[in-house]
């Protein structure tokens, strides 16, 4: 038996983002459910973060996911089994009044979880297991080092990819998830595989920080658990360098991102025309980066130690002194930190 492994959806996102949403459609019509139908499956397992939102629904989004997602399952007879990932829930340390509870479990062949469940699909045994909070931990920590078949969840791991060129601290460690065959995570949005964990990563890109990665989804063969990326080719986010010329197919901009970085304009007027060009694509939104290579951290490496910011948060909370709990400090901390970045463009999880 397939098995459809669909990442983070995140509807709504960003503030119900019109061009987000587009996207979203494109991939979903014209990747995700013409594969559906070529292979015949009816079963889908979402990782999470269905609704992007923690608090508010936007009507248009319920409509939206509706029309593209829920109504599609039922037209088909599917069932799509889901988790409920940190964008799910309203409150921090409870998965009480979780969105798709509510607003989901309600449809034929959407069944959502709260509560860490084993589903037999084909003589192997799910575990599904949603986010894990301050009410579930330990049990939740508990049953993942107790191991199984195949675990679903949506999880923080240490040393896994967050978004390129950006690793995850966290207390789990991938050695606690040793006695499953097979981990399958939600949570961060790129792909990112080590040992018998794999993040999935999400359908689409919905930030700059998913510009550098690949996205599409997964068919797990029940038969020998082996996992099949299916690639969305749809990108829209481009970074596109200027020197002195590109060779970027630009004809792929239209209500897309763009960032035009420009390392070398010895021509003003090319460089003008190429603007042009641009604009005729249509780009929902364009900027033009001017480059300052003489700045760039190689050159002042010596001279400034260029750090993360949550490494400066650590930083500062270690030369503080105090008599506190400088983890749990610095563990608060990047909680805040983690949360004011999400109510910003750059969400990252
Ligand atoms: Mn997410």
């Amino acid at each position: 038996m397939k098995i459809a492994i669909l990442g983070d959806t995140h509807f709504g996102s960003r503030n119900s983002n019109s061009i987000i949403q587009l996207w979203q459609e494109k991939f979903f019509k014209d990747v995700f459910w013409p594969y559906i139908d070529e292979h015949n499956i009816k079963t889908v397992i979402q990782t999470g973060d269905y609704f992007d939102n923690r608090k508010w629904i936007n009507i248009q989004t319920m409509a939206f996911q509706k029309k593209i997602f829920v109504d599609h399952i039922q037209k088909r007879d599917m069932t799509c089994y889901g988790i409920i990932g940190n964008h799910d829930i309203p409150l921090r340390y409870s998965l009480e009044n979780n969105s798709p509870g509510q607003l989901l479990n309600h449809e034929k062949g959407m069944v959502y979880y709260d509560k860490t469940t084993n589903l037999e699909l084909d003589g192997v045994t799910f575990t599904l297991m949603p986010w894990l909070c301050k009410d579930n931990q330990e049990e939740s920590v508990d049953i993942i080092r107790n191991g199984g078949e195949v675990l679903v969840g949506h999880y923080e791991i240490d040393g896994m990819d967050m978004h390129p060129g950006a690793k995850a601290r966290a207390e789990l460690k991938p050695a606690d998830f040793k006695n499953w065959k097979y981990v399958i995570s939600g949570h961060y949005h790129t792909h990112s595989e080590k040992a018998n964990i794999n993040y999935v990563g999400t359908p689409y890109q919905m930030t700059w920080n998913d510009a550098k990665g690949k996205n599409g989804f997964w068919i797990m063969d029940t038969t020998d658990l082996s996992m099949e990326y299916i690639v969305n080719p749809y990108t829209f986010f481009h970074r596109i360098y200027w020197e002195d010329g590109t060779d970027y197919d630009i004809s792929t901009i239209t209500n897309s991102y763009v960032k035009l970085i420009i390392k070398k304009k010895s021509d003003f007027e090319i460089f003008e025309k190429f603007i042009d060009k641009v604009n005729h694509h249509d780009p929902f939104d364009l900027k033009i980066i001017e480059s300052f290579e003489e700045y760039n951290e190689d050159n002042v490496g010596d001279m400034i130690k260029m750090v993360a910011t949550t490494d400066l948060i650590g930083q500062y909370i270690d030369d503080v002194a105090t008599d506190n709990n400088k983890e749990a400090i610095k563990k608060l901390m990047l909680e805040i930190y983690e949360d004011a970045m999400r109510t910003e463009e750059f969400d990252t999880v």
